[in-house]
């Protein structure tokens, strides 16, 4: 094993159903959170509620309600991986550990057939405090900062998912749908007219999941799903997903843990730092003009990919490239979408964008070379017109929602490099 935490024994993920994980792009699996704990989980992250509530009630606007955000928002969030990381103590470190269990980290290695996938983006989902009805059917991917979706599809065929999502609730929650199968194939025509007549009601053959509190549901972005209604009843539902490319850094939370679990969040820390400087090297790799050693650095990123998985962490190094020439050269803003401009600013770990630090890795001349090695694809991205389609986090948009370049891969790109 690389720089990762020690996986836990397998046996106790030997329930979980691989095949059809993967042929339906969801699996529920009970007990994800150990049932002895339970208790003491739903007590940490109810005091992280409290303290989280007296942040928004602090920061409300001029015109907001007394609890703002708390009020306000449709899905009020926690996340952990941010600002409220700092407000977790050993009293509610429970809601940290979660992440952490044995069973959770087993099944989630076992989907992703990989020993070194951390958890990224530890968030909790609320119910708001009236009721706010249905979401709209959607695609956890928004293409212009990311890839097509074909590109996903083709990878997660070839080499599995790089990246899956949980919903872990505290108390019984049967809110989200999923239709399955879509994470390896588009819209139907049917569905796209059904979309955009109406994205928030039950699209036909979608399934609806019930889950008891302390089960959890594992998807495959980019997965078709749904919050089908967002009431008052109480919903605390643990939310985020387990990658080998999970952004793991200074978490502040880290010496409140049980001592394993700090152990395995430093495996994590570890593992994020391998996977930073494998980017950097694919991305030097490309500057040097050195063919040869692109392919080597895309395949210690993700070992074992062939073609499509290669070619989908060139779309990603794509984007990488604007996000650092964004950094260096911010009176370049102005001439890329605001949707893209944002995402210089955050990391989006999965998708190899490791935030705008990151960019301080290169020369401002530097970032200039590394666009040109990369900007041939990302014309062939944009395309020529403007294209949309209906359940994706995305507007109507110059670049392609769901094919990638056609007869135009990492050979033809890093040939123009020499
Ligand atoms: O509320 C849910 O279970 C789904 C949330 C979701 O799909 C999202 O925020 O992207
Ligand atoms: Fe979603």
């Amino acid at each position: 094993m690389s720089a990762g935490s020690r996986a836990p024994e397998n046996g106790i993920a030997a329930d979980v159903d691989r095949e059809r994980f993967l042929r339906d792009g969801y699996l529920v699996v009970p007990e994800v959170i150990d049932p002895a704990r339970l208790a003491e989980v739903r007590r940490a992250y109810e005091t992280l509620v409290e303290r989280q509530r007296a942040v928004w009630a602090a920061q409300r606007g001029p015109g907001d309600p007394p609890g703002g955000a708390w009020e306000t928002a449709r899905q009020p969030r926690l996340h952990l991986s941010r600002e409220l990381g700092a407000q977790v103590d050993a009293s509610c470190a429970a809601a940290v550990e979660v992440w952490a269990g044995d069973r959770l980290r087993a099944v989630a290695g076992r989907m992703l057939g990989v020993e070194d996938a951390g958890a990224t983006e530890l968030m909790m989902m609320c119910s708001p405090v009236r009721d706010r009805g249905p979401a709209n059917w959607h695609r956890d991917i928004h293409p212009i900062d990311t890839a097509p979706l074909r590109g996903y599809v083709d990878d997660i065929v070839e080499n599995g998912p790089a990246y899956i999502q949980w919903n872990i609730p505290l108390y019984d929650d049967d809110v989200l749908w999923v239709m399955p199968g879509t994470h390896v194939r588009a819209n139907t025509d049917r569905e796209n007219r059904l979309l955009l007549e109406d994205d928030r009601r039950p699209l036909p053959g979608a399934v609806q999941t019930h889950l008891r509190g302390g089960d959890g549901v594992a998807y495959i972005t980019p997965i078709l799903h749904w919050g089908s209604n967002y009431s008052a009843k109480l919903r605390r539902t643990v939310h985020g997903g387990f990658s080998p490319f999970a952004l793991r850094e200074a978490d502040p939370f880290v010496p409140y843990l049980q001592p394993a679990a700090q152990e395995i969040f430093r495996g994590w820390q570890r593992a994020c730092a391998v996977k930073k400087d494998r980017t950097e090297a694919a991305l030097r790799a490309a500057l040097a003009g050195d063919d040869a050693a692109y392919d080597r650095a895309l395949a210690a990123l993700r070992p074992g990919a062939a073609e499509k998985g290669k070619m989908l962490l060139t779309v990603f190094l794509t984007k990488a490239a604007l996000f650092i020439r964004l950094r260096k050269r911010p009176g370049l803003r102005s001439t890329v979408p605001e949707r893209v401009a944002r995402s210089s600013d955050a990391p989006h770990p999965i998708t190899l964008n490791w935030g705008p630090q990151f960019a301080e890795r290169f020369t401002a001349q530097e970032a200039d070379l590394l666009w040109r090695r990369f900007a041939p694809l990302e014309r062939r991205l944009n395309g020529d017109r403007e294209g949309f389609m209906p359940g994706f986090q995305a507007e109507r948009m110059r670049h392609s929602f769901v094919e990638m370049p056609a007869g135009f891969g990492v050979a033809e790109l890093t040939a123009a490099w020499s």
